[in-house]
């Protein structure tokens, strides 16, 4: 059987995904492999991933750490705030990665699955017709995308029916999302948690622990995520 699997957020763990695509068992050329964007950054090695992800033909869409670096190679180095120069120093060869990932879309309609890095508009059918930022960042839906992440209000998938499944990352804060039409798949492998991934065909979930805290949390700003188990 050929089979499918969702990677989520990798952001530089490499040995993590690594042993993710090992657990899954992937055979070149016959199963296929996509990744949910957030591939570089924050973590220890996103120049090692972006090359594995080559190697292994990973279908990635774009992610808001792959905007953010896109926005930085386009801006002069002179004038790079401080957050920048981190970016860059963390990315080691960020002109090489932009020119990567500046190739990978923001979305793609897999035949098992809707594919994006945050989450889609809710009460549109067309992603063309959405803003890229809020594909790229929402977590959270106020009924005319001005705020896109506000406790108060509804998570994005709550306002959302979609044909097929949507596997998307971005919200580690959150955590694991299993039910059957949403698949959050960023667990935070990069604040320790785990790395997940999901395949279709078997409907099962993968996952690898974080060999190390790579990226601190700030527990008071994000209270619920302490409570998460891994
Ligand atoms: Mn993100």
């Amino acid at each position: 059987m050929n089979r499918t699997l969702f990677i989520g957020d990798v952001h530089g763990c490499l040995n993590e995904l690594q042993e993710i695509v090992n657990l899954f068992g992937y055979v070149p050329h016959k199963d296929t492999i996509y990744q949910t964007g957030d591939t570089i950054n924050k973590g220890p090695d996103s120049v090692g991933v972006i090359q594995f992800i080559l190697k292994n033909d990973i279908h990635c869409v774009r992610g808001n750490h792959e905007a953010r670096l896109l926005r930085l190679v386009d801006t002069p180095k002179e004038i790079w705030t401080d957050k920048e120069k981190k970016m860059a120093a963390i990315i080691q060869e960020p002109e090489w990665v932009a020119s990567i990932v500046s190739q990978w879309p923001l979305w793609i309609d897999t035949p098992q699955a809707l594919l994006v890095h945050a989450g889609i508009e809710p009460g549109k059918t067309n992603l063309s017709s959405m803003d890229p930022n809020l594909l790229l960042t929402i977590r959270t839906w106020d009924g005319c995308g001005k705020d896109l992440d506000n406790k108060n209000n509804p998570a994005w998938y709550d306002c959302v029916q979609w044909p097929k499944p949507i596997v998307f990352g971005h919200w580690a804060m959150k955590g694991l999302l299993n039910v059957p039409l949403f698949k959050g798949l960023d667990s935070g492998c990069v604040y320790g948690r785990s790395l997940s991934a999901w395949c279709p065909e078997e409907d099962r979930l993968y996952s690898v622990p974080a060999k190390e805290v790579y990226s601190e949390v700030n527990k008071k700003k994000h209270p619920y995520f302490a409570t998460l188990k891994t």
